[in-house]
């Protein structure tokens, strides 16, 4: 299994995006492509419907050694086989999300992986501070994929870098067009997702940015 700290390209499979019967070929697609972290994202989707879709992707991820974490349901983790959740800034303390996510399985398995989306430099340094694994910071860029949560700008990308030592994916708006900016900017790890998403081929769009991405990866980063 690949490992978070190792991790530089984020994908997400966000069902805003994807038709529930094209779910299997885009994440296989996406993990084909490079991905080292796949989310799975499906907003306004009842439990149910997130687990059942969660089981049909868990096996595709495995294959492909690539982390599995569910959005906003941390006690869906373990049902679907997931490594772990990702929780925003109103879903309560990342402790609680790991014990729901599984800490009952603590000692017999990894802990379960909790990531935190973050749009301050101050809510990154709270939410390692909290025991977060990872956190998203952004929106960078305005994104049709969160709707009006507004932008933040490039300017916190090195000082959030200077003060928070787990794994940093810069998100919100990026694309192949503007990836140099974000890493010129300091950003070391990306989440991308409509530009993956909407691209006409998604695992050459995705190769194409982990190449960007990965080629600029210092030895010992
Ligand atoms: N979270 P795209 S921005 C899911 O800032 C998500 O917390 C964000 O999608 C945050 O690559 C975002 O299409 C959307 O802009 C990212």
């Amino acid at each position: 299994m690949k490992s978070l700290s190792a991790a530089r390209l984020y994908g997400i499979l966000d069902m805003g995006y994807v038709a529930p019967a094209d779910a299997e070929r885009v994440g296989a697609e996406l993990c084909a492509g490079g991905v080292d972290v796949l989310q799975l994202r499906a907003k306004g989707w009842d439990e149910l419907a997130i687990e059942a879709l969660g089981q049909r992707i868990e096996p595709i991820t495995r294959a492909a050694g690539v982390p599995l974490i569910v959005n906003d349901f941390p006690e869906l983790t373990p049902s679907i086989g997931a490594q772990g959740a990702h929780i925003g800034q109103d879903d309560g303390a990342v402790e609680d999300a790991r014990w729901r996510a599984g800490r009952a399985l603590a000692g017999e398995v990894p802990l379960p992986l909790i990531g935190r989306s973050t749009h301050s430099v101050e809510q990154a340094v709270a939410a390692q501070a909290e025991g977060a694994d990872y956190i998203g910071f952004g929106p960078l860029f305005p994104t049709p994929t969160k709707p009006g949560r507004p932008a933040i700008g490039l300017a916190d990308i090195r000082r959030v870098h200077e003060l928070v030592s787990i794994p940093i994916f810069c998100i919100g708006g990026i694309k192949l067009e503007n990836l140099d900016t974000v890493l010129d900017a300091g950003a070391r790890r990306v989440v991308i997702v409509s530009a993956l998403l909407q691209a006409s081929d998604i695992a050459t769009a995705c190769r194409a940015a982990k190449q960007i991405v990965d080629c600029r990866t210092l030895p010992g980063d």
